[in-house]
């Protein structure tokens, strides 16, 4: 017997479909971030420096993807590693337009032709996000809730050639694109007046998405504090949860968008009583929203766990949020991304059932107990199997793979 099929009869004892667990994981799309590959700096052709937005990636590893070609290598080998399906996540700075500087609120879906025919033709979709950061007009602290007409309908303008190169995404590629409006807005020091900047953010905001585009599917992303804007952050928790409730916008939820002690996994159950979807950006804070590499570690665990529980993973956009420069950029990526499909492998693997039912009897000290034995069953053959299945490298060989890229490819940019 092989090590899965011991496993597999080990879970079947507990009541558990490994087949359908593994088929299930598979199935499931992983939005893979871009701005990995390159710190998050994108492609614009850049006068001078500009404030960054409040998010900063640290470390100089080199190789860097510095243009689209090289990113897009980069993704195939990515995703050569990784089992399951998965879609590529681009940011507004990362369109490709020939060494012209276009304005952010000129960009047309012909500045991502080449993404879209690379995308087509691996057979994944594009999901999207407005770059409203890391730009002159950016540099007061304020973009969509600015008190500057001019500063403000530049960046709402930003946002509506957004929304319609996401819609022609998703004409081209068959299927949804999920657009996440995140702003940097908010004040460094005590502020004088936290209501304007937010009414004028609801306004702004309303303007962008009033009208509704097929395959378009809008997110708002909240935030507790950014660098810069310790005080006060205009797209706050609340702001942004009612915001979605109320115009039928989907809520986005970043792992690192809360205090230190506060984890998103308890608040799955509470918002999806109302909000029909939440986006999920799965990330790694460490004391801070540090954006590290996502690991297999009980806070990523217990989000999808909830989900699971809740039989809510038709419910949730699942992407990736991380930046680390300090390590090879595709170790990274691998990283994040098999951790999070073995998160997501764990929780179908889960006899949710029987943990539930235990807890009605009342029998609390025998539903811990089979939550600690679970702990220590055998995942990791069936984690193998998975990416067997799915034609990844199994196990640890995957790194030599990492290794022979950075020699022949990354060394040499
Ligand atoms: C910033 C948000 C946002 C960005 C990306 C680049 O704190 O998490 O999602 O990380 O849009
Ligand atoms: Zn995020």
């Amino acid at each position: 017997m092989t090590a899965y099929e011991l496993a597999r009869n080990i879970y079947a004892e507990w009541g558990v479909d490994v087949e359908a667990a593994i088929a299930a994981a598979l199935s499931i799309p992983i939005s893979v971030h871009c701005w990995q590959a390159d710190d998050v700096a994108g492609f614009e052709v850049k006068s001078g420096d500009v404030d960054s937005g409040g998010i900063m990636a640290t470390g100089n590893y080199p190789g860097r993807a510095r243009n689209g070609d090289e990113l897009r290598q980069d993704y195939d080998k990515v995703f050569s590693l990784v089992p399951g399906v998965h879609r590529a996540n681009l940011h507004a700075i990362y369109a490709e337009t020939n060494g012209l500087a276009i304005g952010r609120d000129e960009l047309q879906v012909e500045h991502f032709e080449r993404w879209i025919d690379w995308a087509n033709s691996i057979g994944i979709g594009l999901d999207f996000n407005p770059t409203y950061f890391a730009h002159p007009k950016a540099a007061s602290g304020y973009t969509l809730s600015s008190a500057d007409d001019e500063v403000r309908s530049y960046w709402i303008r930003h946002g509506i050639v957004c929304r319609s190169i996401a819609a022609a995404m998703a004409s081209r590629q068959g299927s949804e694109c999920v657009i996440n409006h995140w702003i940097p807005d908010g004040s460094k020091d005590a502020t004088a007046d936290r209501w304007s900047p937010r009414a004028r953010l609801v306004e702004a905001l309303d303007e962008i998405l009033n009208e509704p585009l097929a395959g378009c599917t809008d997110a708002v992303e909240s935030k507790l504090f950014g660098l810069g804007s310790e005080d006060y952050v205009v797209g706050s928790f609340e702001f942004y949860s009612s915001y979605a409730l109320s115009r039928d916008t989907v809520f986005c939820l970043d792992m690192g968008h809360f205090h230190p002690t506060e984890t998103i996994s308890d608040k799955l159950s509470a918002l999806m009583q109302f909000h029909p979807r939440v986006l999920l950006h799965t990330s790694r804070p460490m004391r801070w929203d540090s954006d590290h590499v996502v690991l297999f570690n009980d806070d990523l665990r217990a989000v999808f766990s909830e989900l699971g529980r809740g039989d809510a993973f038709g419910r949730a956009i699942i992407a990736l949020d991380f930046f680390d420069a300090s390590i090879n950029r595709i170790g990274a990526y691998v990283v994040g991304v098999r951790a999070t499909r073995k998160a997501i492998l764990s929780a179908l693997l889960e006899p949710a059932a029987e943990l539930r039912h235990l807890e009605l009897e009342g029998k609390n000290a025998q539903k811990l107990a089979l939550m600690e034995e679970f702990k220590t069953l055998p995942f990791g053959a069936i984690w193998d199997e998975l990416c067997h299945r799915a034609d990844v490298p199994v196990g640890r060989s995957w790194i030599s793979e990492m290794e022979t890229y950075e020699e022949r490819v990354l060394s040499a940019r």
